[in-house]
């Protein structure tokens, strides 16, 4: 008798861990373990621009042709301002720089955007009247001022501004009020007055992209953020984590014509150009990446592994390390691919490795040159076919530390 009910007490015992086990098992488990609640976009760098020698504080960005103009805050006083142009193709700066010191009686001006029908860029002040301007960058004249005939948004300065032209709409916010408002143009009846307006945490610049109607702003906090926003609700359609600035690095934003995005680093001096996750989500790669680093820090290497959810086949995987200039220093070495396939292309020289990132099981090692200073490294890791000179393809970056 006692044999038969320590046998049924087994069983039940079996039964109960089983299915606590198949539980916990389960991918939808997993999934939702690892890839949380909030969508993490991977980013691909395009480029980047580093103003260092150009700027004391460079803010506001705008995209005019094959030039981006940015505005450069003296730190010390902050009562000067200048507008400077930067050659895309040439990179480097073109030499035309206006003063921009007493627009509005500012005393600076912060983000900016282009107007193409009229040829000018219209430029938040800061800290004066806190309108808006219209400045033609071929003379460096005010031609047009925006102002709220409410005093709603310019009753208080604003940081970012984004300009819609097939509807004539400014998106004008800021950090004060933490709201983004959307603005009757010039040829509206009441041009400056407020049509709607939408929460945006800690916001710094403002872009509006052609391509997908939305609104996209960055956040000035201690971990780097860029929203995008739906235009009529205001409701967050996607978030991606710039991990790679120092906190409270972002200003100015712009969205080119292909829905690409230009944002300032404030604290680095540098212009990011990255891809928009449209991009990314139309090449089916992973949706949630997650890439780890151990030891880290290092001393002799550090072994790089991922897992990646979405990701319904095997993909092709780089990793690549980078210095903080954004040089690229090496290739990271694959170890292990499970069922998955490493190949190295001859031409490039470039170690792939081909698998499924589901089951965690791609490692790569990198062994730093012995020659390589101590310091922090990025490790980039490129999913899915194309790179930098395609936009296509898709990236998540980690710093690992190297101790010699
Ligand atoms: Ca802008």
């Amino acid at each position: 008798m006692n044999k038969i009910l320590e046998t049924i007490l087994l069983l039940l015992i079996l039964i109960i861990t089983s299915s606590l086990s198949g539980n916990l098992l389960t991918p939808d488990y997993f999934h939702r373990d690892f890839c949380p609640q909030k969508a993490i976009h991977s980013i691909e760098i395009i480029a980047l621009y580093d103003l260092g020698l150009f700027s004391d504080i460079p803010w506001g960005i705008s995209l005019v042709g094959d030039s981006f103009w940015f505005t450069d805050v003296v730190s010390d006083p902050w009562e000067v301002c200048s507008l400077k142009q930067y050659n895309i193709p040439m990179d480097t700066l073109t030499g035309v720089i206006w003063d921009v010191s007493d627009v509005g009686y500012s005393r600076w001006i912060a983000d900016m955007t282009y107007d193409s029908a009229n040829g000018y860029i219209w430029c938040v002040s800061v800290g004066g009247t806190d309108f808006v301007y219209a400045i033609d960058p071929e003379t460096g004249i005010i031609e047009d001022t925006l102002y709220d005939p409410d005093s709603n948004w310019t009753d208080i300065s604003q940081r970012g501004i984004g300009y819609d032209p097939e509807n004539d709409i400014f998106y004008i916010g800021g950090w004060n009020r933490n709201r983004i408002y959307k603005v009757k143009g010039k040829t509206w009846a009441n041009d400056g007055e407020i049509i709607d307006s939408f929460p945006a945490n800690n916001c710094a610049g403002i872009g509006w992209d052609r391509v997908t109607e939305t609104i996209w702003f960055c956040e000035n906090e201690e971990k780097n953020t860029i929203f995008q926003l739906h235009a009529t609700t205001g409701a967050v359609l996607c978030s991606l984590e710039i991990e790679w600035c120092l906190p409270y690095s972002l200003a100015g934003l712009e969205i080119a014509d292909d829905g690409t995005i230009w944002f300032v680093d404030m604290n680095q001096k540098i212009v990011y150009y990255i891809s928009s996750p449209l991009r990314i989500e139309e090449i089916q790669t992973p949706h949630c990446i997650s890439l780890s680093a151990y030891p880290n820090p290092f001393n002799s290497a550090v072994t790089i592994s991922f897992d990646g959810v979405g990701a319904g086949s095997p993909v092709p995987i780089r990793a690549e390390i980078y210095d903080l200039a954004g040089r690229k220093i090496s290739d990271a070495e694959p170890v292990e691919a499970g069922a998955g396939m490493v190949t190295k292309d001859n031409s490039t020289g470039s170690v792939s490795a081909t698998a499924s990132l589901t089951c965690g099981d791609l490692k790569f090692i990198w062994r730093p040159d012995p020659s390589l200073p101590s310091g922090v490294y990025l490790v980039r890791a490129r999913f899915g076919q194309g790179g930098p000179s395609t936009g296509s393809g898709s990236v998540v970056s980690k710093r690992v530390v190297y101790l010699k």
